[in-house]
């Protein structure tokens, strides 16, 4: 292999674990960070990518390491304040598109944490969308990442085209 190639190849790697659901949705980049005892609250963020043809919803999501699992979003109260609210309705998925559950927007919320959760731990959790059903995917805990440290895919396409002569 070729250095440049091997560098690729790691960089695949480490694109988190996606998780596949019947081909169709794609769970990427997932993480957590928590307040960490037990008792505490928590929040898990991911993009969800949908390669099928029709849209999708994230309507639930569940775990054992917590009381409650709720879907949340942040909204401004009008005065400034960014309010959590809980949003039953869940996330449409656009057909072809995405939709990025982020720090400062939406959200999975644990409420009251079963277990103490630290750093590197990884929280096991189920979402259930109206079509394609459960998804179990696996976020570590991190509560060191910055806001919008999402990995850019645009790096990679660049390199396209470029192999000739790169190393
Ligand atoms: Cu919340």
């Amino acid at each position: 292999m070729t250095r440049f190639k091997t560098a690729l190849a790691l960089a695949a790697a480490l694109l988190a674990f996606p998780a596949f659901a019947g081909e169709t949705l794609m769970i990427q980049d997932p993480y957590a960070r928590t307040m960490g005892g037990v008792g505490t609250s928590g929040a898990v963020f991911f993009t969800v990518m949908n390669h099928g043809a029709e849209e999708d919803r994230l309507i639930d999501a569940r775990s054992d390491v917590a009381q409650k699992v709720e879907l949340h979003t942040h909204k401004d109260d009008g005065n400034g304040v960014m309010q959590m609210l809980h949003v039953p309705e869940g996330f449409v998925v656009p057909a072809g598109g995405e939709h990025a559950l982020a720090r400062g927007g939406d959200h999975v919320m644990l409420m009251g944490l079963t277990r103490e959760v630290a750093d590197g731990d990884v929280i096991i959790l189920t979402l259930v969308f109206e079509k394609a059903g459960e998804v179990v995917i696996e976020a570590p805990v991190d509560n060191a990442r910055k806001a919008g440290m999402a990995m850019d895919h645009s790096g990679h396409q660049m390199q396209h085209g470029q192999t000739e002569g790169s190393d």
